[in-house]
C-alpha cells in the first residue's frame, strides 16, 4: 500500500469509528504513549553474556537453531535497534541478570549498576526505560531445582543477596532514565514428583523474598514484581511459587504482581485474572507470551487471548497501573523478525481494544441487554481497525503491512549471515 491509500482508508475509517462514538485520534495518542516492553532474551536463546557461559536450566527452553543469535551485549542492541525501527509507538526493553555488559566476571551475587552501564547509556540514545529481572536459574547453585526456597541456607542466601543485588540494578535503572524499572522476579523451584513436604519449601521462599526486598526502594525507580508458574520441565508435580502464593505474597506485602499468559492450566486464562488482580493489587505486569500444548513461549499471535487481554485492560482502565511485557523465545525463526511479529500483534491488539465501542457496550450490559452486547462485541472485529493500525505505522515512520520483513531480510543476509 502507498502512502495516499494508507491515508484515504484511514479517512474512511475516522468517519465509521466516529458514527460508533469512537475517536481514533485519542485511541491513536493512547496507543503511541503506551510502551511495550520488549525482553532482550528473545535474541540469544536466554543465554545471556556473563563470561562464565552457563547452559539454560530451570524448567525453559528455547528450542531450535536459527542461525544468526546475537552473541555479545553489542550484537544484541543492534538487533534490538533492528527491531525497534520495524515496531511502531513506545518502547521499553526488558533485561535479565545474566545480560550482564562487562569484562569481569562477576557472580550473580556480585552484580553492581556499574556493570550494567552501557546498557543505560544505550537506553538514554534510545530515549527509552529498562526494566530488569534477577536471574535465578543457568547456574550451578539452581541445579537442585531450588534457590530461594533451597532447604540449605547458604544457597538461599547466595540467591537472596543476588536479588538484593538485583533491586540496586533496577533502582539505577529508575533514577536515570526517569522511569520506574519493573524488576520481575520468577524462580524454577519446583519438583518432578509428589512432594511429602509442599509446605515448607513455601515458607522457606515467603521468608526469603521477605529478606530480599526488606530494602525500602522509591517506587518512583524501582517496582518489585513476582511471578507465579503452574509447572516447569522437570518440576512437573510441583512449584514453590504457585498462583496463590504469589498473588498473595503481592497482595500482602504491596508488590507488583506479574502475570504470564503461559503460566496456567491449558483453558485457563490470564485475562479474566486481571480484574480480580486490580482489585487486591495496585501495580500489575503482564508477560504476553503464548502457551501452546504447554508453556511453550511462542512468538505472540493476533489471537483470542491477546485479544482478551488487551480489552480487560482498556475496559477496566488499567493501563496506567500496567506494565505490558512479553516473555517468548523462539530460535527456530529469524529472532529480529520475532520480535517484530510478537510486539506488533500485542500492539494491534491494544489498538483494536482502544477501538471498541467499550460505553455502548458497557450500557448495553446495563440493562441486560446482553443481544445488542453481543451483536456490538462480535461486530466490532469487523470494524476498519486495521487501517487505523497501518495509519499509526505510517505515522510513526515504520513499515506498513509486511513490508518490514524486507529489512528483516535484507539484515539477515548482511548482518546475522556473517556471525
Ligand atoms: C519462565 C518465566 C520467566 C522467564 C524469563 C526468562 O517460565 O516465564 O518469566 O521466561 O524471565
Ligand atoms: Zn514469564
Amino acid at each position: 500500500m502507498n502512502k495516499d491509500q494508507v491515508l484515504a482508508a484511514y479517512e474512511q475509517a475516522k468517519e465509521v469509528f466516529k458514527q460508533q462514538g469512537v475517536d481514533t485520534e485519542q485511541a491513536l495518542a493512547q496507543l503511541a504513549k503506551t510502551p511495550i516492553s520488549m525482553h532482550c532474551w528473545q535474541g540469544d536463546d536466554v543465554k545471556g553474556f556473563e563470561i562464565a557461559q552457563r547452559e539454560l536450566s530451570g524448567g525453559i527452553q528455547a528450542t531450535g537453531n536459527y542461525p544468526g543469535k546475537a552473541r555479545t551485549a553489542v550484537e544484541l542492541r543492534a538487533d534490538m535497534e533492528k527491531a525497534f525501527s520495524l515496531i511502531p509507538g513506545a518502547k521499553r526493553v526488558n533485561l535479565h541478570a545474566i545480560y550482564i555488559d562487562s569484562e569481569e566476571d562477576v557472580d550473580r551475587d556480585k552484580i553492581e549498576p556499574r556493570h550494567f552501564e552501557r546498557w543505560v547509556t544505550w537506553a538514554k540514545e534510545q530515549g527509552i526505560g529498562l526494566d530488569f529481572n534477577p536471574s535465578l536459574f543457568s547456574h550451578e547453585k539452581s541445579d537442585d531445582g531450588f534457590t530461594l526456597s533451597h532447604p540449605d541456607a547458604e544457597i538461599r542466601q547466595f540467591w537472596i543477596d543476588h536479588v538484593k543485588a538485583s533491586r540496586k540494578v533496577s533502582e539505577y535503572f529508575g533514577r536515570e532514565l526517569g522511569t520506574p524499572s519493573y524488576m520481575n522476579i520468577w524462580i524454577p523451584d519446583g519438583m518432578k514428583d509428589q512432594p511429602a513436604d509442599r509446605l515448607s519449601p513455601r515458607k522457606r521462599l515467603q521468608e526469603s523474598l521477605d529478606e530480599a526486598i526488606s530494602e525500602k526502594i522509591d517506587t518512583k525507580y524501582h517496582i518489585d514484581a513476582v511471578e507465579c508458574k503452574l509447572f516447569g520441565i522437570g518440576a512437573e508435580a510441583y512449584t514453590v511459587g504457585s498462583n496463590e502464593f504469589y498473588l498473595s505474597y503481592a497482595a500482602t506485602r504491596g508488590t507488583a504482581l506479574c502475570l504470564d499468559a503461559g503460566h496456567f492450566h491449558p483453558t485457563e486464562v490470564i485475562s479474566d485474572k486481571i480484574s480480580t488482580c486490580s482489585l487486591y493489587i495496585e501495580n500489575m505486569q503482564l508477560h504476553v507470551t503464548r502457551p501452546m500444548r504447554w508453556d511453550s513461549d511462542h512468538i505472540v499471535s493476533f489471537d483470542d487471548e491477546t485479544q482478551a487481554i488487551m480489552r480487560e485492560i482498556v475496559r477496566n482502565e488499567l493501563l496506567d497501573r500496567m506494565s505490558i511485557g512479553l516473555d517468548f523465545f523462539d530460535a527456530s525463526v529469524n529472532r529480529i523478525a520475532a520480535w517484530v511479529i510478537g510486539t506488533r500483534n500485542a500492539q494491534k491488539a491494544l489498538l483494536k481494544a482502544l477501538l471498541e465501542p467499550v460505553a455502548k457496550i458497557k450500557a448495553a450490559e446495563q440493562e441486560f441487554d446482553y443481544t445488542s452486547r453481543l451483536a456490538l462485541m462480535e461486530e466490532a472485529h469487523s470494524q476498519p481497525w486495521a487501517a487505523v493500525w497501518d495509519y499509526f505505522c505510517l505515522q510513526q515512520n515504520t513499515p506498513v503491512g509486511p513490508d518490514w520483513l524486507e529489512d528483516v531480510k535484507a539484515y539477515e543476509k548482511e548482518v546475522l549471515a556473517q556471525r
